[in-house]
């Protein structure tokens, strides 16, 4: 069956393909270089060299627990006054500097500081600490790869005594060609380095996701000696052992039974793959739909310093590994909207009652947030037209470039973006948005960011998840806090929480959120008569929001947060704003189940945050919030601490999410389509008209005389001399109909071409 559908797909692509040409991006030098633009080489040269003879670095590939080593080494952004001077014309181009995260494994007490290394490209170069507090060096990722291999061979000296009893347990003997393992940390404040791992069987792929066996081991991994390391728990089934010799009494006093049921390579192979070996469906051998620019892509680039121009939008974007992409100094008719918006944190925070997925509350910025953009499918990933640019990181040791990180297109919406079909006239005007999209995957999840602007001013960050559930063996009891997703797992119920940071400044950098709201009031007229029954109106509620804090969206959405300049008004006497909202469903993490998380995801825990702008709170989280969730370097609870905010520059944080209920549709993946959460901005009497009133791609008619042309009349009647009622055809971009007319030429009996 797979060879007859791969035959009929292949004659039906010869018989219908449609290959048009796919134009290139206006390629532009802008005036300005990108302040924000990750180091280039010789910048992380610079800076690494410099580092390296000062504190007798160890390269990443070398580096042990006991080595001092580089984790983390990325443009330390410059200071926002600093950029905007240059950027608004009159100062110097911010001084380059590099953010330099040491692991100081050879230190009495061994621990891990960030520093500032720079200026970069000047005679002279420093480094200097930061007020980020030392982070235990039990919370370290484990990144350098003598370290992770000292793991891998602790966990495999420590099963290898047990390897029978794996094989006749789970299937096959202990070793690590045939089992994977999935680990969560238990760490609180650093003062250990607990980690729960599951076993998991190990295919070359990603059935690996499937793949778990219900065995699972708590090590004790704190300090540097391999010797001190110890098994402290095994569980299986229902039972726990605490340390390794109960586990194998009790199995040769027959007490350990072999309980749960594995997967077998193929079926496990099978659960993760598509369905090539039944009929392809109706039609579904001709290529899906493409759309294409085909008188050339309408937005320019420099592809140098990542400046991008569209319909009188323009931006930076930006790359760095903690958080991925970034939009800058984003300006709509040459007015600033945004100085940044940019990704912060993904949550995802789970319940089970097995101890890998019990454990899991990871901050994905921990894993890799920034680091594993991937790079994207062409004509899958982004549309058939889309520009693919490169990312630039640095891997431990020397600077690496990954292609195709970033997608920018312009896409229809396939919908007006506003319409009206009346009595005498008729108008229809074409929407499409600009994209920047990038795919992170830091473990089992791809999650697909994109910062979309349309052209009436409007503004949207989105995120979505795909990918593998993350799961865990089936367990008894385990219904209560997921469903059941394959012969052997679980996908267990959990939240996805991702913030985005939106520094808007509207009009200039002082700012005030106004929060306006619907009060429900009762009402009489003057023009009502004394016996006639009051209104129940709808009043407007208008207050200025005076201090830093924590909101959630009213279940009804009857309340507005407009980021406002007071100092300004428009001729309607209104100050001119920017709306934040959510495009589609957001979530705050579940109330009351942060008990392991007491200060690392504070931000997680409402929808929108307003703070003041403040140097020092430059992110809402850091690589090491995950595994220090009671003492986290950044503790996004000290940036609320009540200080006045009318009038100040401002930050709004913004939560997007969903929920995540597993169920049998979520395999072999969960889908974008539905996972996809937003939060919009839009102008709200930013001026004194809807701003897209200006674009050309339109197709406007008027009729002589009220009534003359209804809806039903142009569509259905038949009109004998429909031409004479038509007064004026506005079609001002004549190209963009691509040959269609507006209207049913045989109903209408008419000719446009003129
Ligand atoms: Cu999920």
């Amino acid at each position: 069956m797979r060879s007859a559908a791969v035959l009929v797909l292949g004659l039906a692509s010869l018989g219908l393909s449609f290959c048009p040409q796919f134009a290139s991006f206006e390629d532009t030098a802008n005036e300005k270089q990108n302040p924000f633009n990750q180091l280039t080489t010789d910048e992380f040269n610079e800076a690494y060299n410099f580092i390296y003879d000062k504190f007798n670095l160890t390269s990443l590939e070398d580096a042990g627990t006991a080595d001092n080593y580089v984790e983390l080494l990325t443009l330390k952004p410059p200071k926002k006054y600093e950029a905007l001077d240059y950027l608004n014309d009159s100062g110097d181009k911010p001084l380059r500097y590099a953010k330099a995260v040491i692991v100081h494994g050879t230190d009495s007490d061994p621990s891990i500081k960030t520093y500032t290394v720079g200026p970069l490209n000047q005679d002279s170069i420093d480094v200097h600490s930061t007020n980020t507090p030392p982070i235990p060096h039990n919370s370290r990722r484990t990144k350098a790869h003598k370290d992770a291999m000292m793991e891998k061979v602790f966990v495999y000296y420590a099963l290898a005594p047990i390897s029978e009893i794996i094989e006749d347990l789970l299937g096959r003997p202990w070793n690590l060609e045939e089992y994977m393992y999935l680990d969560e940390r238990l760490n609180l404040d650093g003062d250990k380095r607990l980690r729960w791992l599951e076993l998991a069987q190990k295919p070359d792929d990603s059935a690996f996701w499937g793949g778990f066996t219900g065995f699972h081991i708590l090590i004790d991994f704190s300090g540097q000696k391999f010797s001190d390391w110890k098994v402290l728990k095994i569980v299986y089934g229902d039972r726990v052992w605490r340390g390794l010799q109960a586990f194998v009494d009790d199995y040769n006093d027959g007490q350990v039974a072999n309980v749960m049921p594995q997967f077998t390579e193929n079926e496990l192979a099978h659960w993760t793959r598509r369905r090539p070996d039944v009929p392809v469906r109706d039609l579904e051998d001709r290529p899906a739909p493409i759309s294409v620019s085909k008188e050339g892509l309408r937005y320019r680039l420099d592809d140098k310093e990542n400046h991008v121009s569209w319909l009188n939008w323009d931006f930076f974007f930006a790359h760095n590994p903690e958080t991925g992409i970034s939009i800058h100094d984003l300006r709509f008719n040459d007015v600033r909207i945004a100085y940044e918006i940019s990704l912060q944190e993904a949550v995802s925070h789970y319940s089970a009652n097995t101890p890998t997925n019990a454990n899991s509350a990871l901050l994905d910025r921990g894993i890799g947030l920034g680091e594993k953009l991937t790079p994207l499918i062409r004509g899958y990933d982004c549309a058939e037209e889309a520009t693919y640019l490169s990312t630039h990181n640095w891997n431990g040791t020397h600077d690496v470039v990954t292609p195709d990180t970033v997608c920018i297109f312009e896409m229809p919406l396939i919908q007006p973006i506003s319409r009206h079909y009346g009595l005498n006239d008729a108008s229809s005007n074409k929407a499409t948005k600009l994209v920047v999209r990038s795919i992170s995957t830091p473990g089992n999840y791809d999650y697909m960011i994109d910062y979309a602007l349309f052209p009436d001013g409007t503004i949207e960050a989105s995120a979505s998840a795909s990918g593998y559930l993350l799961q865990s063996h089936s367990s008894k009891g385990g219904e209560e806090f997921g469903t059941q997703v394959s012969d052997t797992t679980f996908g267990n119920v959990h939240d996805h929480v991702i913030l985005f940071k939106f520094d808007l400044d509207i009009l200039g950098e002082s700012n005030t959120l106004v929060e306006k709201s619907i009060d429900v009031q009762k009402r009489k007229f003057f023009w009502q008569d004394e016996d006639e029954d009051g209104y129940e109106s709808k009043v407007i509620k208008s207050a200025n929001v005076e201090h830093e804090k924590g909101m959630d969206w009213s279940n009804n959405y009857d309340h507005w947060l407009l980021l406002s300049n007071l100092d300004k008004k428009t001729r309607y006497g209104y100050n001119p704003a920017y709306r934040i909202m959510p495009s589609t469903p957001v979530i705050h993490d579940t109330p009351g189940t942060q008990a392991r998380m007491q200060r690392n995801a504070v931000f997680s825990r409402e929808h929108v945050y307003v703070t003041k702008y403040n140097e020092e709170e430059e992110t809402a989280s850091s690589m090491y919030n995950m595994n220090l969730p009671n003492k986290p370097p950044v503790d996004f609870g000290t940036f609320l601490n009540d200080e006045s905010i009318v009038q100040e520059d401002l930050v709004l944080w913004a939560n997007v999410g969903m929920h995540h209920l597993p169920r049998a549709s979520d395999v072999p993946s969960t889908l974008f389509l539905e996972t996809k959460s937003g939060i919009m901005l839009s102008p709200f009497n930013y001026g004194t008209e809807e701003l897209s009133r200006d674009l050309t791609n339109v197709s406007v008619w008027h009729a002589i005389g009220a009534g003359n042309l209804t809806a039903k009349q142009a569509v259905y009647a038949t009109i004998d001399n429909v031409t004479d009622l038509i007064k004026t055809v506005e079609v001002y971009n004549d190209a963009d109909s691509c040959g269609i007319e507006p209207f049913n030429q045989s109903l209408l009996g008419l000719d446009t071409s003129k």
